[in-house]
């Protein structure tokens, strides 16, 4: 299987409910290497071009007011097959339709506010880790 980067971000209501250290665990315990992580406040224009491909969605006004309502955490993160067994230790994107013991069905309240983001390919993955990271911050 093939070495994959995938972007991995802590949102707003995870900061806020303090469940940082257990979330950035449950990534570690599941073989995860960090290539870098740090905390900022995205601003509204970060946050709008980072979900572009949802600009013009009914939820992409609310999206970008939530991830600009406090701190998140940025995770670069390295694995085989990194993107589709972070997917799989997240959960589906609403809380209700993730599995038993996915990151989003336990600490999530609902399908705007679930607690983490994660890249939906490998390419994907590249292009939103470089979207917070320098090449020479990812090591
Ligand atoms: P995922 O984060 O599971 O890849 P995407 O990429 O479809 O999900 O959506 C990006 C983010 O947009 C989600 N994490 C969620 O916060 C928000 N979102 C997606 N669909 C909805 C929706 N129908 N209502 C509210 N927020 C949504």
């Amino acid at each position: 299987m093939a070495v994959e980067r995938t972007l991995a971000i802590l949102k707003p209501d995870c900061v806020r409910k303090n469940l940082q250290g257990e979330v950035i665990s449950r990534i570690q315990k599941a073989g995860f290497k960090i290539l870098s992580m740090k905390q900022m406040r995205l601003t509204k224009e970060m946050a709008g071009a980072f979900y572009a491909v949802h600009k013009g969605r009914p939820f992409y006004d609310g999206l970008v007011e939530f991830m600009t309502s406090g701190p998140v955490m940025p995770i670069a993160l390295e694995k085989e097959n990194a993107v589709a067994d972070y997917r799989a230790l997240i959960g589906a994107t609403d809380p209700k339709d993730a599995a038993e013991g996915t990151i989003r069905k336990l600490f999530a309240d609902n399908k705007g506010e679930n607690i983490v983001h994660g890249s939906d390919s490998p390419e994907n993955g590249r292009i939103e880790v470089a979207f917070f990271f320098g090449e020479c911050e990812l090591v």
